[in-house]
């Protein structure tokens, strides 16, 4: 086990606040520099149970993580894919609780504005491990053989109509005996309790220091950009592409995490 100090993350600082302005109503969300310098706080505030998932992540991996592939230099590791990583806060978990020589981690993201500073953010903390970020998409991205891949809170943005092929990529990439970590934000299929669910999502961000000025014009601003599943939709998309074992690990209001075994 790695004696690493806990990953640093820099941008703690600086406050979440895109949303301050009636003008931003029309703004559609893109992950760019505005966002990258106040994602830490952002994602913290906004997504109920995003540190406990991240915390658990590194449990998983060292049940899951059975050094099945090759690294460069020929010697056994495990491959853990961390999918649309932004700053690499998943990896950095990992990185963490891992010797370097047993993990080779490949974090991809579609924004550069993301990728340079996950870059940053990685070298500096774990310059000894082997991580390499990449600027791609990734449904273009070819997988290599891996023990497990992260896809926390990356799918939902993804058109529809693509989540089944990058699911697939990563079903046919799996070892036997990996994992699929899928976390996400689903909606109810039956409205009130959606409308129930929505509204305590709310008050979460309420309670969390956003005003009702940035509660609405997130709301707007990822209208069309992140789209929904419900629950069943995601266990029985994993059913389709071949996992056989999938269960929800996680739920906090509208948010959940599932684990899904090759
Ligand atoms: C975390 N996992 O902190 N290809 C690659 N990346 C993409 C794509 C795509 N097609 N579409 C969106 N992204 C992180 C949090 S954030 C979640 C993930 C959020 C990227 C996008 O650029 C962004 O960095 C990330 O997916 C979603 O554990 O902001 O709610």
């Amino acid at each position: 086990m790695s004696q690493s100090q806990p990953a640093i993350i820099k941008h703690d600082t600086l406050f979440d606040k895109p949303f301050t302005t009636p003008l931003d109503k029309a703004a559609r969300f893109s992950f760019d520099e505005q966002v990258v310098a106040c994602f830490p706080d952002m994602i913290r505030r906004s997504v109920p149970g995003y540190g406990q998932v991240l915390a658990m992540l590194p449990i998983f991996a060292r049940r899951h993580c059975k050094y099945r592939q090759q690294g460069d230099n020929g010697q056994r590791v495990s491959r853990v894919y961390d999918l649309g990583c932004s700053l690499g806060a998943a990896s950095m978990t990992l990185a963490g609780e891992f010797d370097p020589q047993d993990l080779q981690i490949k974090a991809i993201d579609i924004s550069p504005a993301m990728t340079t500073e996950a870059s940053t953010l990685l070298s500096d903390n774990y310059p000894k491990h082997d991580i390499e970020v990449i600027t791609a998409d990734i449904r273009d991205v070819e997988l290599e053989p891996c023990d497990m891949v992260i896809l926390n809170l990356t799918l939902q943005f993804l058109p529809a109509a693509d989540r089944v092929a990058v699911l697939e990529k990563i079903y046919a990439a799996l070892s036997e005996g990996g994992i699929l970590v899928l976390t996400e934000k689903t909606h109810a299929f039956d409205e009130q309790y959606d409308a129930w669910l929505v509204e305590r999502y709310y008050d979460f961000k309420r309670a969390n220091g956003y005003t009702e000025m940035e509660i609405s014009g997130k709301r707007n601003a990822l209208e069309n950009v992140l789209i929904t599943d419900t629950l069943d939709e995601h266990h029985a998309r994993l059913d389709h592409v071949g996992f056989k074992r999938h269960l929800t690990w996680f739920q906090f209001l509208n948010f959940v995490s599932i684990v899904a075994f090759k």
